[in-house]
C-alpha cells in the first residue's frame, strides 16, 4: 500500500497552474476563501500545506494543527501573518526573482505612459480626434532631464535601476541599509530621497513598517514637477493625501499599479486627469505567472519530501 498524498489547502482564487499542479501532485482541498469553517472538521488535522495568494491570519493557521508550510504565490508576503508562522515553526515560501524582470519592464512602461500620456494619446487616435482636431497636444512631462529615486532597491528595484541606466537617468535610492554593490546615490530617509528626485518609484514591500509611509511630507518634498510611480503595495501610500496632492498639483502626476483596497480604486483617483492606472498587472504575463506557479508548487514538493525549501522567506529560513 502506498502512503497517502499530503493534503494541501487552497483558500480562495489562485493561478490555474498552481491549482492543476497541486491537484496532480497532492490531495487538494479547495475552499472559497480563507475561512477554516469551510473545511470539514474531520479533515483539518490532515492539512500540512497551504498554497495561497490571499490573507493568511494567525487564526486561520491555528485551525490546522499539522500545518507545516505556507507557499505564497507572489514575492510579496505581507498578507501572511509571518510573525505567527515563524513562532509556530511553519515554513513560509514566496516567489522571488522569477518575476523581477517582468515587473521592472512594466514599471518602465508605467513611467513612460505617465510622463508621455501614451494611453491618452491612443484613446485620442481611436476616438477619431487626430483626424478631426489635429495632433495630440505636446506633453508637459518627459523622462528627459529627470532624476529617479527608487524606494526599495532590492531585487526588483535593481532591475528597474539597470533599465533606467539605459535611459541615461541619474538614480538615487532609499533602503533601511545602504548597499555596497551599486554606485547610485543613497539617502537615509524617504523624505531625503523625495527631496533629491523628481521621479519617485516605490517598490518596497508592504506591512506595518511601510504602511502609508508615502504621505503628504513625501509629496511636498517631491514637489510640483514630481511624479510618483507605485508598483510595490498600495498600502504604502496615504491615498487620500495622494489624491489631494494630485488635485492641488503639489505633485505633477502618478502612475499606479497597486492600490490600498484592491480591486476597488477610489473614484477621486479615477476622475483625476494626471494619473495613469493599471489593475495590478506588473507580473501578469502567462510566462511569468507560470514561473511563479512552478516555484510556488516546487516549494511545497521540496519541503514535504524532506528537502530544504527553495525560496524560504527570511523570517522562516533556518
Ligand atoms: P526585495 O528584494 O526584498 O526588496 C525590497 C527592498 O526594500 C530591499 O532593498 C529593502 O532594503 C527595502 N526595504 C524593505 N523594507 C523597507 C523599509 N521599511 N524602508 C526602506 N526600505 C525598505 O523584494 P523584491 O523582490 O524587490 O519585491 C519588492 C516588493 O514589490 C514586494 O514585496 C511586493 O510588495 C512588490 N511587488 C509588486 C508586484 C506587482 O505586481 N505590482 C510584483 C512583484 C512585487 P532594506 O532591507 O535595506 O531596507
Ligand atoms: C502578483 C505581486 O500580482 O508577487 C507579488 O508580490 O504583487 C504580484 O506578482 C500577486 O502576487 C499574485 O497575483
Amino acid at each position: 500500500m502506498t502512503d497517502p498524498k499530503p493534503v494541501i489547502l487552497i483558500p480562495g482564487r489562485i493561478n490555474d497552474r498552481v491549482r492543476a499542479r497541486v491537484e496532480a501532485e497532492f490531495d487538494c482541498i479547495s475552499i472559497a476563501s480563507a475561512d477554516a469553517g469551510l473545511v470539514d472538521p474531520a479533515r483539518r488535522s490532515a492539512v500540512v500545506g497551504i498554497a495561497a495568494m490571499t490573507s493568511i491570519t494567525a487564526q486561520f493557521m491555528d485551525a490546522f494543527e499539522n500545518l507545516a508550510i505556507i507557499a505564497n504565490y507572489g514575492v510579496g508576503y505581507d498578507a501572511v501573518d509571518i510573525k505567527h508562522a515563524a513562532e509556530r515553526g511553519i515554513m513560509v515560501t514566496n516567489t522571488p526573482d522569477v518575476l523581477s524582470d517582468e515587473v521592472a519592464d512594466t514599471t518602465i512602461a508605467l513611467v513612460l505612459n505617465t510622463l508621455r500620456e501614451f494611453p491618452k494619446a491612443e484613446a485620442y487616435l481611436r476616438a477619431g480626434r487626430w483626424e478631426s482636431e489635429g495632433g495630440y497636444p505636446l506633453t508637459s512631462m518627459t523622462l528627459r532631464g529627470r532624476t529617479a529615486g527608487i524606494f526599495g532597491l532590492g531585487r526588483i528595484g535593481l532591475a528597474i535601476g539597470r533599465r533606467l541606466e539605459g535611459f541615461g537617468t541619474p538614480i538615487h535610492y532609499h533602503n533601511r541599509s545602504q548597499r555596497n554593490d551599486v554606485s547610485y546615490t543613497y539617502h537615509d530617509s524617504l523624505v531625503g530621497l523625495a527631496n533629491a528626485v523628481d521621479l519617485l518609484i516605490c517598490v518596497v514591500p508592504g506591512g506595518a513598517e511601510t504602511d502609508k509611509i508615502i504621505d503628504h511630507k513625501v509629496f511636498e518634498a517631491l514637489g510640483e514637477n514630481g511624479v510618483l510611480i507605485n508598483v510595490g503595495r498600495g498600502q504604502s501610500v496615504d491615498e487620500p493625501a495622494l489624491i489631494k496632492a494630485l488635485s492641488q498639483r503639489t505633485i505633477a502626476a502618478a502612475g499606479l499599479d497597486v492600490f490600498a483596497d484592491e480591486p476597488r480604486v477610489p473614484k477621486a483617483l479615477l476622475d483625476l486627469p494626471n494619473v495613469c492606472l493599471l489593475p495590478h498587472v506588473a507580473s501578469a504575463s502567462i510566462a511569468t505567472r507560470n514561473a511563479m506557479a512552478d516555484l510556488c508548487v516546487d516549494n511545497l514538493v521540496a519541503w514535504l519530501s524532506g528537502k530544504p525549501a527553495i525560496t524560504a522567506v527570511p523570517e522562516t529560513a533556518s
